[in-house]
């Protein structure tokens, strides 16, 4: 059983800065768990273009409002507490956040500890052992 909290988090290398969010990784591949957790936070009025081309996402809204726009179909969904959506197509997509946005994302496979977004907003497949595979 791994019990953590939030708090042991914050400011560690497992608090990882981007230019328009923070991800708080409670639980990454080096704990065991096919998936990852993150306690993230887009900042108000930011954009966030993603395509997770290599891990499925599941994200869930606790905090905050905006608009997911899927790039693949034009669709606009409003992010608003209690929405989840699932990125099971590898679908490119672009967050906006009107207000400081907080989600729990679940990444599979689970991230390693500290990937960031490449140009077109993707994670690399890093495997835990520290070889990575495109
Ligand atoms: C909601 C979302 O996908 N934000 C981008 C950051 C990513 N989920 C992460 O690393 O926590």
């Amino acid at each position: 059983m791994i019990v953590r909290s939030l708090d042991d988090i914050v400011d560690t290398d497992r608090d990882v800065r981007a230019p328009t969010f923070h991800s708080r990784r409670l639980l990454l591949a080096g704990d065991g768990t096919p998936f990852s957790m993150h306690d993230t936070v887009l900042h108000a009025g930011s954009s966030t273009k993603m395509w997770y081309r290599n891990h499925l996402e599941a994200v869930y809204c606790i905090e905050g409002r905006g608009a997911l726009h899927d790039l693949e179909t034009d669709e606009i969904h409003r992010i608003e507490p209690g929405v989840l959506y699932t990125l099971d197509g590898h679908e490119r997509h672009v967050l906006d956040a009107d207000t400081d946005l907080r989600m729990i994302c679940v990444f599979t496979p689970a991230l390693v500890g500290d990937e960031v977004h490449d140009a077109d907003g993707t994670y690399p497949l890093l495997s835990a052992a520290g070889e990575g595979s495109g």
